[in-house]
């Protein structure tokens, strides 16, 4: 079951096709979604950008949680890294529990692009 759905539904891996979020060289850019109440997740789904950078996510992080400063939520695992030569990675966050998903890439000058990001609650 989807509980949450972002960016726009669109999992088209091509930035110029207008289904991804870019941010541009910032300190430990951060993208969330707020799924309005709190569920037990499953697994958070991760599309990358394919068409330039794919290296460019790496390494990231995933925090969940209730609170809407969302880094200030426990993190699900430590750094991920996605295999560039592949649209989308899925991380099992099971057990964990929250309204907040957030990617964060931890770092200076990162450019953080999703070009979606789906929720599985259990
Ligand atoms: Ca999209």
């Amino acid at each position: 079951m989807v509980a949450g759905l972002a960016v726009d539904g669109n999992t088209d891996t091509d930035y110029y096709h207008d289904s991804c979020q870019h941010n541009e060289g910032e300190s430990n850019p951060m993208w969330w979604v707020d799924l309005g109440q709190s569920f037990s997740i499953n697994r958070v789904v991760i599309f990358n950008r394919m068409d330039y950078g794919p290296e460019r996510l790496n390494p990231f992080n995933i925090h969940i949680g209730n609170s809407y400063q969302v880094t200030l939520n426990p993190k699900c695992g430590g750094d991920h890294y996605i295999d560039v030569s592949q649209p989308s990675i899925s991380i099992s966050c099971q057990g964990m529990t929250g309204r907040y998903v957030g990617v964060r890439l931890p770092g200076t000058y990162r450019s953080l692009t999703l070009c979606e990001v789906q929720v599985y609650s259990n």
